[in-house]
C-alpha cells in the first residue's frame, strides 16, 4: 500500500455511501426537490435552482481539482490522476454548465445543505483513494477494464447530457410546467438522464477498479433508480396519454 494511504477512511466512506443508497431504497420516499417538492411544507425556504445546483456540486469539482493541482509536480499521466481527471470533468460540467442552464424550480435549502455535505464527502473519498491509495500496473491504460470503463463513462455522460438538454427544451424561459419528454432514450424510459448517469458511474467504477467508485455507482443506482420510478409514477398520474410502452429505467425491461 502506498505511503500516506489509510484504509479506515476509505472503508468507512465507501460503506457510508453504500448505506446511504440502501437507506434511500428502504425509506422509498420521493426526494423532495423538483417534481416532488410539493409534499414539503410551503414555508420551507428555497434557493433559485441555478444557485443551488452550483453551490451543491461545487465541492465535487473543487476538492479533486485541488488534489490534481497538488500532483502537478508528480510524473504526468499517472492512471490515478487521469481517472480523477474524468471525475473532475463530470463535475466541471455539472457545476459550471448544467447549473447555469437549468430551468428547474427553486431548490429546498435543507436538501441543498445535505447535497453540499454529500458532494464534499464523495469528492474527498474518490480523490483520496485515487491519489493516495490506488496502485495500477504500468500497462493499466491497455487493460480491458480501463478501456471498457472509460468507454461506458463517456457513453453514459453523453446520454446524461443529451437527456438533460431534452428536459430543458420542454420549458420556455420562466415556465415551471411539466411536459412529456420525447426523443433520445426518453423514447424508451422515463429516467433517461438517470440511466446515463448510472452507466457513467459504473463505467468509472470499472475503469478505476476501486471500492469507493463502486460504492458511488451503487448509491447512484439506488438514488436515481428510485427517483426514476417516482418520476414514472408522476407521469402516469399526470398524463393520460403517457406512452404505454415506456419503462422506468431499463429499456424494454423495467
Ligand atoms: N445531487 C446527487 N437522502 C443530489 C441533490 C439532492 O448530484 O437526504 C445526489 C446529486 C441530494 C442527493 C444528491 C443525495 C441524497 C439527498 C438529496 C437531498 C435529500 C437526500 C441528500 C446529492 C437525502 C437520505 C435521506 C437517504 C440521506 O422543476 P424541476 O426541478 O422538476 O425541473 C427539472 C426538469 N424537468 C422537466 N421539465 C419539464 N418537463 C418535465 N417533464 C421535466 N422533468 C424534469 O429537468 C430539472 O430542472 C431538470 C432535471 O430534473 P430531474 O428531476 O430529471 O433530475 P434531478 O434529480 O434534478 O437531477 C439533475 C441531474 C441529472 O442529470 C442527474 O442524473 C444528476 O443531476 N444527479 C442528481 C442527483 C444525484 C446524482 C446525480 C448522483 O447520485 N449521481
Amino acid at each position: 500500500m502506498p505511503l500516506g494511504c489509510q484504509q479506515t477512511p476509505v472503508l468507512v466512506g465507501s460503506a457510508s455511501l453504500a448505506a446511504l443508497g440502501a437507506l434511500n431504497l428502504y425509506l422509498a420516499k420521493p426526494s423532495g426537490y423538483g417534481k416532488h417538492s410539493e409534499s414539503l411544507m410551503p414555508r420551507t425556504s428555497r434557493l433559485p435552482a441555478r444557485a443551488a445546483w452550483f453551490l451543491q456540486e461545487l465541492p465535487s469539482f473543487v476538492v479533486p481539482a485541488g488534489v490534481i493541482a497538488q500532483q502537478l509536480r508528480a510524473p504526468f499521466g499517472a492512471p490515478g490522476t487521469v481517472l480523477l481527471g474524468l471525475f473532475c470533468a463530470h463535475y466541471f460540467h455539472r457545476t459550471f454548465i448544467y447549473s447555469m442552464l437549468t430551468k428547474g424550480r427553486p431548490f429546498p435549502v435543507i436538501f441543498l445543505f445535505r447535497g453540499i455535505v454529500f458532494c464534499f464527502g464523495n469528492g474527498f473519498l474518490q480523490s483520496y483513494y485515487l491519489i493516495y491509495c490506488a496502485e495500477y500496473p504500468d500497462d493499466w491504460f491497455k487493460d480491458v477494464r480501463f478501456i471498457l470503463g472509460v468507454f461506458l463513462f463517456i457513453v453514459g455522460m453523453g446520454i446524461n447530457i443529451q437527456s438533460d438538454s431534452i428536459l430543458r427544451q420542454l420549458r420556455k424561459p420562466g415556465e415551471v410546467i411539466y411536459r412529456i419528454p420525447q426523443g433520445g432514450l426518453f423514447t424508451y424510459v422515463s429516467g433517461a438522464n438517470f440511466l446515463g448517469e448510472i452507466v457513467e458511474w459504473f463505467g468509472f467504477a470499472l475503469a478505476t477498479w476501486s471500492l469507493p467508485a463502486l460504492a458511488f455507482a451503487f448509491f447512484s443506482l439506488c438514488f436515481l433508480g428510485l427517483r426514476a420510478f417516482h418520476h414514472h409514477r408522476f407521469y402516469l398520474k399526470m398524463f393520460k396519454d403517457y406512452p404505454k410502452s415506456r419503462k422506468v429505467l431499463i429499456p424494454f425491461i423495467f
